[in-house]
């Protein structure tokens, strides 16, 4: 609690390392001392206090030994593809039974983009248009369609983009998910700071926020109603994915079913990394621990080491979909003993320095990773999946992970499905694009489109300005 006097205020916030915010108070006007003190009481100074000893000290100790995961690979022996068989109808099943929750990460600032709004509101369809979030509605829409499943849609924003977020499900009618059925909860945001441990202001009176990271999922859940609203559901499982990537499926029987069969608390996806120098998290053990090791923090030959086939010994490629239980999350979140790690990310941050310059400040984010939570599963599933199926996130204005990698990704995917069916393909655009989209509510894969391309009714497609649209 924020005391009520300011010069209680003045000595708490003196306490905390945090005098220069009360520098200039008697500068402000009555408004602006207001905000200031609403924006202070939104403040956990002890949490800041936390923050700057880790800057002190980020305790951040290299691990001495690495080793790649166990993975559920692509090329199955006979064995695994009968396990598999067997955990597609469990997922099914979970799946009908409307055991599944589904979690989409939405609270990142997405300023690699540069897309002025929420990254999901983006557009991707290559025909049609249609936003990243109408994608994710899409596939969640097939899900309610093959399996019965009640969607329960839960999708975590931020501060920074709550309000856009919500009108732009509100303007597309919640893609016609039912409103009851989408729950929007937000992330903590916190304070960045200077290197010296002094909150960063944008002005005298607000401070420098930023959202605390995807780690912050798990106590939002918590903190915002969320796990006891999909206990009352009755979901167990929840399917986690974030915003960027169009081709992920949040309602794949086959990764729920494993993961379900191996009773893991938590699992992941992962596709092959061919190239080592792709920025990408690898998921491996850090001295016996499961987590997603980072590039830069492995050391460099086991960066490039190849196993006898030629593929890189870690390349279990981290796409960031994963399967938690919920009972998980519960555990992990009780009393506020979630602990994941700090990742500080130095930054030019424009703002006013501690004397109320306003420049670019050498300061730090402060943000916690849902895969640190990986560490603590007493059993995890890692699924390889084909990149070329389930991962191709636009993250970038251009080069790779951009709109038109990702464009090229998805209409190739749909040129196999039409091939697989035996169904002619439309002539290439002049840039070598299938002009061509297949609503994932008909098929979200090859044999998905060959049935229905057999049913009776067949398949439909219609012309539009920018190609074939199979719906
Ligand atoms: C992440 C992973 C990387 C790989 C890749 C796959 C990290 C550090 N790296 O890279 O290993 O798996 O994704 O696509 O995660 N988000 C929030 N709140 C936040 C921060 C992010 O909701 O406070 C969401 C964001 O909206 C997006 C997702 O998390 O959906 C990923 O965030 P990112 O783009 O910052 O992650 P990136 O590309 O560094």
């Amino acid at each position: 609690m924020m005391p009520e006097s300011k010069s209680d205020l003045a000595a708490a916030l003196e306490a905390a390392g945090q005098d220069h915010l009360m520098g200039t108070w008697s500068d402000l006007s009555v408004e602006e001392q207001a905000n200031l003190r609403t924006a202070l009481e939104g403040l956990d100074l002890d949490q800041v206090q936390r923050l700057r000893e880790h800057l002190r000290s980020p305790n951040e100790h290299a691990a001495k030994s690495f080793e790649p995961p166990l993975t559920f690979p692509l090329g199955r022996s006979t064995e695994q593809a009968a396990r598999a068989e067997h955990a597609i109808s469990i997922g099914k099943q979970l799946l009908r039974e409307s055991k599944v929750g589904f979690v989409l990460v939405a609270g990142g600032q997405g300023s690699r983009l540069g897309f002025n709004g929420p990254k999901g509101m983006f557009g991707v369809g290559p025909v049609s248009g249609l936003s990243l979030f109408g994608w994710h509605a899409a596939r969640l829409s097939a899900a309610q369609r093959r399996h019965g499943t009640n969607i329960a849609w839960f999708v975590m924003t931020s501060s920074s983009n709550d309000g856009a977020t919500r009108s732009f499900f509100e303007d597309q009618d919640v893609f016609g998910l039912g409103r009851q059925n989408v729950h929007f909860f937000t992330q903590q945001m916190l304070p960045a700071l200077d290197q010296e441990g002094r909150i960063v202001r944008t002005a005298p009176d607000a401070l420098f926020l930023a959202p605390n990271g995807h780690g912050g999922t798990l106590a939002a859940l918590r903190s915002e109603g969320m796990l006891d609203l999909a206990a009352s559901l009755g979901i167990e499982q929840f399917s986690y994915f974030q915003v960027d990537n169009p081709l992920v499926r949040p309602a794949d029987p086959l990764f729920l079913g494993l993961h379900a069969l191996a009773e893991a608390d938590m699992s992941s996806k992962v596709v092959a990394k061919d190239d080592p120098g792709e920025k990408v998290g690898v998921l491996g053990l850090a001295d016996g621990r499961l987590g997603c090791i980072e590039y830069s923090d492995l050391p460099g030959d086991l960066r490039t080491e190849k196993e006898g086939d030629g593929s890189l010994r870690f390349r279990a490629g981290n796409i960031a979909v994963h399967m938690i239980r919920r009972d998980f999350v519960e555990n992990l979140t009780k009393d506020g003993l979630l602990d994941l790690p700090w990742h500080l990310a130095q930054k030019n941050l424009k703002g006013l320095d501690a004397q109320g310059n306003p420049g670019e400040i050498p300061g730090v984010k402060f943000e916690t990773f849902v895969f640190d939570a990986l560490g603590a599963a007493a059993n995890s599933v890692t699924l390889e999946v084909r990149r070329e199926e389930e991962f191709s996130p636009v993250k970038n204005a251009e080069g790779p992970d951009s709109p038109s990698t990702c464009r090229q990704a998805l209409t190739e995917s749909f040129g196999n499905m039409l091939r697989a069916a035996g169904v002619d393909l439309p002539d290439r655009d002049q840039d070598g694009t299938l002009p061509l989209e297949v609503d994932p509510r008909v098929a979200e894969n090859e044999s998905e489109f060959c049935a229905a391309n057999e049913s009776a009714g067949g398949l439909k497609a219609l012309k539009g300005e920018h190609g074939w649209l199979y719906r």
